[in-house]
C-alpha cells in the first residue's frame, strides 16, 4: 500500500498544479463577487485544496463524488470545466445547470459528479446511495461523499453510515473538518472527535492532516482500497481551516486571530511546496510558473463565463432540476 501510493516528483507536481488551480479559481470568483457581477452565495474552498486533491488523486474516474456548499474545489479535482464553472456562476446558459443553479447545484453527470448540495447533509445520502449502486450494478466502482464537520450532527449523517456499515457499502465519508459551522465552534456543537462517530457504526475512522496532501492520498488509499476489495465504508476526518469567513461576506470576527494566523502559516500550498523544494522535485521559479500559468487560466475561464449568455426567458420553467 505504502508504495502503491507514493508520490514520485510527476504525482507531487501534478497534486500541487491542481491545488494551485483551485485556489486561483477561487480568488478569481471572489474578487468578481466583491465587485457584485455574481448572484446568490459563495463558500470558498480556499485552505482546505489538499482534501480534495489528495482525495481524487486514488480515485479512478468512474467512480463517485456527492459534494456540499462548499464544493468547487471537488469539481476541478475530479476534472470539471472551470469555464462551465463560472458561467454557472453568472447565472449564465454555458453553465452546468444552464444558469439556474447556482455555486452549491453544479453536477456533471459525465463525471460522475453528483452534485453540489446547499442542503447540509443531504450529500450523505446521495453518496450513500451511490455506494448501495456500486455494490449491486457497478461492481467496479466506488462512491465518495465529502461533508463537513457540522453536517455530522445531522440525522441523514447517522441514517446513511448505520446503512453502509450493515451492507459493507464501497463508501468513503470524507470529513472536511475545518473546526466550525458557519459561526459556531465545534466544540460548542460536538463532544467527540468526528472520527470516532465511525466506532459506533463498526467500521474505521482515522484523523488525517487535512491540509498535508501527501498525507490525505495515503489516507485515502487506504479507504479506497478497503472499499474495492468489498470490506466496507471508511470515515476520514480531515483537519483543515477555511482561509475565509462562512461565505464572502462573513468577516469571521468570532474567530481567535491568533488560531487563524497560525493555520495560514500552515497552507497546504505552502505545505505541498516546501516538500517539492526540499526533495529538489521543484524550484521557487517552477512554483511561480505553475501559479502565473493557474492565474491565466481562471482569467481566461471567468471572461468564458462573463460573455456567456443569461438563459432566455423561456427557458424559466424548463429544466429546473437537469440540464
Ligand atoms: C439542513 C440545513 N440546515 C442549515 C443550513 C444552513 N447552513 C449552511 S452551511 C451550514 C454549516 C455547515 O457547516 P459544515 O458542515 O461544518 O461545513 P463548512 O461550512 O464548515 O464547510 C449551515 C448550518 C442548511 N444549508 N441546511
Ligand atoms: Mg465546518
Amino acid at each position: 500500500m505504502a508504495v502503491k501510493y507514493a508520490v514520485n516528483k510527476k504525482t507531487l507536481r501534478d497534486l500541487y498544479r491542481t491545488m494551485v488551480r483551485i485556489r486561483n479559481f477561487e480568488e478569481t470568483a471572489h474578487k468578481e463577487f466583491l465587485k457584485g457581477n455574481m448572484p446568490g452565495f459563495l463558500h470558498l474552498y480556499s485552505g482546505e485544496e489538499a482534501i480534495a486533491v489528495g482525495v481524487m488523486s486514488v480515485m479512478d474516474p468512474d467512480d463517485y463524488i456527492s459534494s456540499h456548499h462548499r464544493g468547487h474545489g471537488h469539481l476541478i479535482a475530479k476534472g470539471a470545466d472551470p469555464k462551465r464553472m463560472y458561467a454557472e456562476l453568472f447565472g449564465k446558459a454555458d453553465g452546468f445547470c444552464g444558469g439556474k443553479g447556482g455555486s452549491m447545484h453544479i453536477a456533471d453527470s459525465s463525471l460522475n459528479i453528483l452534485g453540489a448540495n446547499g442542503v447540509v447533509g443531504a450529500g450523505i445520502n446521495i453518496g450513500t446511495g451511490a455506494a448501495f449502486a456500486c455494490k449491486y450494478k457497478h461492481k467496479d466502482r466506488i462512491s465518495v461523499t465529502f461533508l463537513g464537520d457540522a453536517a455530522t450532527n445531522r440525522g441523514t449523517f447517522h441514517e446513511a453510515l448505520n446503512l453502509s456499515a450493515i451492507w459493507d457499502l464501497p463508501a468513503i465519508y470524507v470529513v472536511e473538518n475545518n473546526l466550525y459551522g458557519v459561526a459556531n465552534c465545534q466544540r460548542d456543537y460536538m463532544k467527540v472527535d468526528v472520527a470516532t462517530r465511525a466506532a459506533s457504526y463498526g467500521f474505521p475512522g482515522e484523523t488525517v492532516d487535512g491540509n498535508d496532501v501527501v498525507a490525505v492520498r495515503k489516507a485515502a488509499g487506504k479507504a479506497v482500497d478497503r472499499a474495492r476489495s468489498g470490506k466496507g465504508p471508511t470515515l476520514l476526518d480531515c483537519r483543515t481551516w477555511r482561509h475565509w469567513g462562512h461565505f464572502i461576506g462573513d468577516s469571521a470576527s468570532y474567530r481567535d486571530p491568533d488560531e487563524h494566523a497560525a493555520w495560514l502559516k500552515r497552507d497546504p500550498l505552502i505545505i505541498t511546496g516546501d516538500q517539492l523544494c526540499s526533495r529538489k522535485w521543484a524550484t521557487k521559479d517552477d512554483l511561480g510558473r505553475i501559479q502565473a500559468e493557474a492565474e491565466e487560466e481562471m482569467l481566461e475561464a471567468i471572461e468564458f463565463g462573463r460573455k456567456s449568455p443569461f438563459p432566455a426567458k423561456e427557458e424559466l420553467f424548463t429544466q429546473v432540476y437537469t440540464k
